[in-house]
């Protein structure tokens, strides 16, 4: 092949959010737009970090995904990259990715110093939806906020690429390595299996065995759920092959490039068939629901655990596997490191690393703030309140791997229980927990595709309070007598305490005399328009109280919130679009 150098202009817009570019696939074929952001990706890393280097691109299937893989193999090749790996018909997890730039080695003993991940992770995909693209490090992690700047920097004045003319398509489908010879030597493109590297790593992690053993339990019951992402590809071989699950315990676990018309999202909302087989939701199926179920986003990143009939939260599910790791799950034995929570998570881990005594960081959304902490030996469990968990095996949140890890409580657990009777069920180590570490009632009201410029207002309108408490309060006794007083409002602001970065507006915070709380935020994985997120969370140590229902607990202070950012008032919506 030989290498060309495309004329290009700028678009507008190309700005990486939380985790990436996304935007609609109609904006994202527009000609020489993904170019650009990959150039401009090339052009922020540099040459020395780009000439011959291994670069891992895959990502989980949606719509586009084959061209898009195309486009930057070519570019790839043109920027003088030697290798590119690529997952067997262009499919890996976010947190398989992270995995492989960590762990895999290529023949001549070079490793991956990058990643393009091709996912707009829970937003539904297809021609008429969502794309994405996002760039990982050589730790594995999302690229720091420095990095993405200067990629979008480099996209406001970028004049033109570079391709690779004359190197055919390159046929992904098949696992094989395809060698072209280029100006400067050869270029390989690497197919290789989407779950080897993966399945290695969750074995060096967690007992395999004793898993098995409850799966195979004749008391003990299991259901996963792709919503037609990626991860079906990693639960059909981990559940099942090696596992030993029924097949028919998954369910949508044959990922498609329009996650067959769904929101690839798992909540309550989105993971409609889990939440019916699961007997959470209104209709009943008229069968018994089993004992565990899960489901995973678009990209296998996020997670959902539920039990039977009962609705794990988030921001339970770190702080239980935090608080059970160290016995259940065999890499952590030696203890952990640390803990962190972004910053809207509720404070049910922060009780978890007092009472163990653990490092403890809050940290603003996204995965990219705790890959430092990470590196730096700081932390060993991690999550948000968006479904992700995760740990310092890989840099990513990990869907598979938090069922893996409530899998493993549940087997150390019910050690004693296999083979009949009664078993500690999911629900039974939640309430558990709560007793022990008091329950934090925690929701979350989505609204999403508001008008821009509406959302900016009420954002500014809640920063304006901030300057006068007493004024704050006063509001609050006219819409519930019954709320505490704020004692503390800002805008949350973080300080890397290993590279000393600072990100600020990272969040609205209102903060009340009893550790309740109100968050505020905007979204910043939306492609069109702007969402709102308003976190809501309750703090109840006394143990009689903490078996409410969580919107019944939290009305008030839900109550409270949309009235003191008038929420109807700026943005027209009388109801949210989704809670969770
Ligand atoms: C959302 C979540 C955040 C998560 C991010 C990426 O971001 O709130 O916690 O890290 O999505 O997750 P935002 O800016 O829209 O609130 V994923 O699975 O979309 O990569
Ligand atoms: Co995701």
């Amino acid at each position: 092949f030989k290498v060309v150098r495309v004329e290009t202009k700028p678009f507008d817009g190309q700005k990486p959010g939380t985790s990436g570019l996304r935007k609609k696939v109609k904006v994202f074929t527009q000609p020489h737009y993904l170019q650009n952001f990959v150039q401009s990706t090339f052009n922020a890393l540099g040459a020395d970090k780009v000439r011959g280097a291994t670069l891992v691109v895959s990502g989980d299937g949606r719509y586009f995904s084959k061209d898009a893989i195309q486009i930057i193999i070519k570019m790839s090749a043109a920027n003088g990259v030697r290798r590119v790996w690529v997952g067997q018909t262009g499919l890996l997890s976010t947190p398989a990715v992270s995995c492989v730039v960590r762990e895999r080695v290529a023949a001549d003993g070079s490793k991956a110093t990058g990643a393009f991940i091709l996912t707009a992770s829970h937003n539904p995909g297809g021609p008429h939806e969502d794309f994405g693209i996002k760039y990982n490090m050589e730790n594995g992690g999302p690229a720091p906020e420095s990095v993405t700047n200067k990629i979008y920097e480099n996209t406001t004045t970028i004049k033109e690429y570079l391709t690779a003319e004359g190197l055919p398509d390159v046929d992904i489908s098949t696992v094989a390595v395809s060698s072209f010879p280029g100006p400067e030597g050869q270029f390989d493109v690497d197919v290789f299996d989407s779950t080897s590297d993966y399945v290695k790593l969750m074995k060096s992690i967690f007992d395999f065995q004793s898993i098995q053993k409850l799966l195979s339990s004749p008391n003990f019951s299991f259901c996963f759920d792709a919503l037609h992402g990626v991860a079906g590809v990693y639960a059909k071989r981990i559940f099942v092959e090696e596992l030993g699950a029924n097949e028919g315990s998954l369910l949508n676990c044959v990922p498609k490039e329009d996650f067959g018309g769904g929101h690839p999202d798992p909540n309550l909302t989105y993971a409609k068939e889990l939440v019916a087989v699961m007997g959470l939701g209104k209709t009943n199926t008229g069968k018994e629901p089993p004992e565990f179920g899960a489901a995973a986003d678009g990209d296998a990143d996020r997670n959902m655990v539920v039990g039977k009939r009962f609705f794990v939260t988030p921001s339970d599910s770190v702080a239980i596997i935090a608080a059970n790791a160290v016995e259940s799950i065999p890499y952590f034995s030696g203890g952990l490191k640390g803990v962190a929570r972004s910053m809207p998570t509720s404070a049910a881990l922060d009780v978890v690393a007092t009472h163990l005594n653990l490092k403890f960081f809050e940290v603003p959304t996204g995965w990219k703030f705790f890959g430092n902490l990470m590196d730096a030996g700081m932390c060993s469990v991690c999550g948000e309140e968006s479904f992700g968990t995760g740990s310092d095996h890989i840099r990513e949140k990990d869907g598979i791997w938090a069922v893996l890890a409530w899998l493993s409580i549940l087997a150390y657990k019910n050690k004693d229980n296999l083979g009949g009777g009664k078993l500690v069920t999911v629900e039974d180590i939640v309430r558990q927990h709560w007793a022990t570490y008091g329950r934090h009632y925690y929701t979350r009201y989505d609204y999403e595709g508001v008008d821009a410029s509406g959302a900016k207002e009420l954002m500014a309108h809640l920063v304006k309070l901030q300057s006068s408490l007493s004024e704050v309060n006063k509001i609050i006794k006219g819409i519930r007598s019954d709320v505490p007083n704020v004692v503390n409002a800002d805008e949350f602001e973080y300080k890397d305490p290993v590279d000393g970065s600072i990100s600020k507006n990272q969040g609205i915070r209102y903060m009340f005399e009893d550790g309740s709380r109100l968050v505020f935020r905007l979204s910043g994985t939306g492609s069109e328009g702007a969402t709102i997120r308003v976190y809501i969370e309750q703090y109840e140590k006394d143990s009689s109280k903490t078996g409410r229902d969580s919107q019944d607990a939290l009305a008030p202070l839900v109550e409270v919130a949309l009235k003191l950012s008038k929420m109807q008032e700026f943005t027209g919506r009388s109801a949210p679009t989704v809670i969770t």
